[in-house]
């Protein structure tokens, strides 16, 4: 399956839902608008977004990110279901019952770890799935509309941290360069993820590093979220993306890891690697996944114990 057999396969369809991965992040919302926006360029064309949580409100700014239903509100029927950046079956949430009820499904990630779950699969190892999507849109023969370039920006700006990440190549630069000649904001999308924040974040976060510890002489950083924490800071989950950078940027520190509490004795885990340690293997042990250096898993179980099981985990590799 090339990209240009996605291209012609969706070209067959006149009614496309775009499905988008749990805790929706830039690439996600910016490869499924993208996708929705050159789609609806053709006359009678409908694309519509589905996610089974609600988007963060820092994307509220960004006018090219529209309306994004839940399951729930989905009352259409459509030809075709699309998954972009979603690697397994999981990361669609309570989506996945409704992307499933067709029988036209397609899956489009950037994630090596992908489960293939689809009838029609295309993974291709790039730092974003917004750079899969722009190949797409050029085999669709669609406009590079202002709509179109700055969704595809934005999943590039912040799968890549801003272009500093180890995953930027040659071809992610070019891709953005191309988005930027065709007129998206890449000053204004940069300023709305990594320079604004509500001053709820900022106070939970000054919580959140002030409770961070270090094991394994220095090797390993663990930050811990507590659902109480969201409650005293009247911070929501979703404002937590990007708190594990922090950890990571220490010298001496290899892993970073997140612990997040998200049901009574349940801690999401946010895994990030500076390279020596593929976390893509760590979380698959405990049944997630993700890339070489950043991926997740979820733990059931006391925190104390899910976090001796993850350092343990970790630190074999060192
Ligand atoms: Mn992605």
């Amino acid at each position: 399956m090339t990209l240009k057999d996605v291209a012609i396969e969706l070209k067959k369809h006149s009614k496309v839902l775009i499905f988008c991965h749990n805790r929706p992040d830039g690439d996600t919302l910016g490869s499924a608008f993208a996708l929705k926006h050159a789609l609806e360029q053709k006359e009678g064309k409908i694309a519509d977004v589905v996610c089974a949580q609600q988007v963060p409100e820092k994307y509220g700014s960004l006018e090219f990110i529209g309306k994004v239903y839940l399951p729930t509100e989905v009352t259409k029927s459509y030809d075709c279901h699309i998954s972009v950046d979603c690697a397994s079956e999981m990361m669609l949430g309570d989506s996945y019952g409704l992307y499933v009820k067709n029988a036209n499904t397609i899956n489009v990630d950037h994630h090596v770890s992908n489960e293939r779950y689809a009838k029609i699969n295309y993974v291709e190892d790039r730092a974003s799935c917004a750079e899969i999507i722009y190949g797409l849109i050029n085999y669709l023969d669609r406009d590079k509309t202002q709509d179109v370039v700055n969704s595809l920006l934005l999943g590039i700006v912040t799968d890549t941290g801003n272009f500093m990440h180890s995953n930027v190549t040659e071809s992610t630069l070019q891709t953005a360069s191309d988005m930027v000649k065709y007129g998206a904001s890449l000053h204004k999308i940069s300023y709305a993820m990594f320079k604004n924040q509500k001053i709820e974040r900022a106070k939970l976060y000054a919580h959140v590093i002030d409770g961070m510890r270090f094991f394994e002489d220095g090797k390993i950083a663990i930050i811990s979220i507590f659902k109480s924490d969201f409650e005293k800071f009247s911070a929501t989950q979703d404002m937590t993306e990007g708190f594990i950078d922090f950890p990571l940027s220490i010298e001496g520190v290899e892993v970073a890891v997140s612990l997040m509490e998200t049901k009574d004795k349940a801690f999401k885990i946010s895994l990030r690697s500076k390279g020596k340690i593929n976390v893509n293997e760590v979380a698959s042990s405990f049944g997630g996944g993700g890339h070489v250096n950043a991926s997740g898993c979820l733990i059931h179980g006391f925190y104390e114990d899910v976090k001796e099981k993850i350092i343990r985990a970790i630190s074999i590799n060192f």
